[in-house]
């Protein structure tokens, strides 16, 4: 079934640096470019057999997202469309990790026995950002899914949600063009909107001179004519997520390059490097920066889908249930927003959007956000049944519009922007959307110590396991503290300790922050 003397003469050409030991993180591989051509290779063999064994297709995005330039990486995509089962993670770092030919023939070969791969070739669909290094990094991987056996569709440069998009939808429909996903977005925009398509102010979007420049140069024109007018900043012409994006703007907590000058409330965005995240900010009347993060995203979305459940036909909402799931960085104030105001209910899960992902299918509305920006609404599909048999009523209309502009594979940065620019027309201004909670002030900080693992966590990584003692001496230091609340964790991506802290005043939130580090250390 598998030609391994094929496998080894393709392999060949693909040979691992010796030191280096790649493993499949929080969201993928990653590393400096030049060392990956070996772990993409092999990871196209993988997701080959995983195509070849169920009989569709799957994804691989080659991308580092908010990184610099000169890394990459890749994430691979289920044929659902969603990011790879966390059980399948082991086998990638172990692939990717095979020291000797020998080694690597062995682990695929025990592999394809477990999978027993389907005479049919199954399909690859493989994308990449604007990564300089990104062609042959994709080249790399087509050779590892023909070495196989299974059958490449190259896409070219895409961003990331449009990758798992184009594997859930070619899954459905078996169409591959493009356009397929604008007109998603376009029609569903439309019906959102349907009565506000006058001219608005701009929306200023900073793009982190990323692959979400070129798609939302393609919008441009058709936004227009919906009375959404964006103004592109950082389009491509600037260093990858240098001084600008998403990731930058959320951690900095200040203006991307060239939008310092903006005025007073104009609305503004960021983007990252693959547009799978975007969190929103503007100008305070006195000049400071305004953020509002995923976790304002998230209400503004709750907000939203509550209002359109309640004019929905008598009994729909009741009968429906809704929730918004979070990360223990999820600022404190947006979680009692969201339950004593909103009265939904509020779960908490690991960081990693493949944990929200998961916990928020359970609901019929599952709204996850992190407080980073990455996330979208996912509406089951029984509801959407329901809704689809109800008669025509404009807020049944529009849920199944938001259903179509929302990602249902990943979170998708295009999708949201559009949301929250739906949902501003629509009655709430960008000051109402500011003050629906006040954040409770915060301070990160990042520990570099000897062995990160050490440290243990439970209950969605808001209390230590491990070492013996560490929460009680957390626990003990919170309750000095009014509003006080704290956590350590290991980083997931980073050989790193991050703490969390919040409380009443910015001097209690860093007092709070230094004594868990000190504790910590
Ligand atoms: C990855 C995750 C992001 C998470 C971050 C945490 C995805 C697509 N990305 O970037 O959601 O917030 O890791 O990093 O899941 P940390 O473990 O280093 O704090
Ligand atoms: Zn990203």
């Amino acid at each position: 079934q598998l030609d391994l003397a094929a496998v080894r003469v393709a392999a060949a050409a693909f040979p691992k640096p010796e030191a280096f030991k790649p493993s499949y993180g929080t969201a993928g591989f990653r590393a400096e470019a030049s060392l990956l051509p070996s772990t993409v290779f092999r990871c196209g063999m993988l997701i080959g057999l995983k195509a070849r064994s169920c009989g569709q297709a799957c994804g691989v995005m080659v991308t580092a997202s908010h990184n610099p330039e000169q890394d990459n990486g890749l994430k691979l995509v289920e044929a659902s469309g969603e990011m790879l089962e966390p059980a399948w993670e082991a086998h990638a770092t172990q692939l990717a990790q095979a020291d000797t030919e020998e080694q690597l023939l062995q682990v695929l070969a025990a592999l394809a026995a477990t999978l027993q791969p389907a005479d049919t070739p199954g399909r690859v669909i493989i994308g990449r950002d604007t990564r300089s290094s990104g062609a042959d990094l994709a080249a790399a991987c087509s050779a590892g899914v023909a070495a196989v056996g299974g059958k490449v569709s190259d896409i070219g440069v895409v961003t990331t949600p449009e990758l798992h998009f184009t594997v859930q939808t070619f899954n459905q429909y078996q169409a591959l063009e493009e356009q397929a996903y604008f007109t998603n977005l376009l029609e569903s925009f439309r019906t959102l909107t349907a009565g506000s398509h006058a001219p608005q102010p701009p929306l200023h979007v900073d793009c982190a001179n990323g692959v979400g420049a070129l798609k939302l140069q393609q919008l441009v024109p058709q936004l227009q004519q919906l009375g959404l007018q964006l103004q592109l900043y950082n389009a491509g012409q600037g260093r990858l997520n240098h001084g600008c994006g998403a990731d930058y703007v959320q951690k900095e907590q200040c203006f991307p390059a060239g939008m310092g000058d903006l005025p007073a409330g104009a609305c503004s965005a960021s983007i990252d490097g693959d547009a799978d995240r975007v969190v929103f900010f503007t100008k305070g009347q006195d000049g400071s920066f305004v953020l509002l993060d995923g976790d304002k995203i998230a209400a503004l979305a709750a907000v939203y889908l509550r209002r359109l459940l309640s004019h929905a036909p008598p009994g729909t909402a009741d009968s429906i249930s809704t929730g918004v799931v979070q990360t223990a960085y999820a600022n404190g104030a947006s979680t009692r927003f969201i339950t004593e105001q909103l009265g939904l209910q509020v779960r908490c899960t690991n960081t990693g959007v493949k944990y929200l992902h998961h916990e928020a299918k359970a609901f019929d509305v599952g709204i996850y956000f992190e407080s980073n920006g990455h996330g979208t609404v996912l509406l089951k599909p029984s509801l959407l049944q329901r809704l689809q048999d109800m008669d025509e009523n404009m807020s049944v209309m529009q849920l199944l519009a938001v259903s179509r502009l929302m990602n249902q594979a990943v979170g998708d940065a295009i999708s949201g922007l559009l949301l929250c620019d739906a949902v501003l027309r629509s009655g709430t201004s960008l000051a109402e959307w500011q003050a629906l909670y006040t954040d409770l002030p915060s301070r990160q900080l990042k520990l570099v110590v000897a062995d990160r693992t050490v440290i243990t966590t439970t209950d969605a990584e808001r209390r230590c396991v491990t070492p013996a003692g560490l929460q009680d001496a957390i626990d003990a230091a919170v309750a000095k503290y009014d509003l006080g609340r704290a956590f350590a964790r290991p980083s997931g991506t980073e050989d790193a300790v991050r703490v969390y802290a919040e409380a009443g005043s910015q001097e209690a939130a860093d007092a709070l922050a230094r004594e868990v580090a000190g504790i910590v250390f």
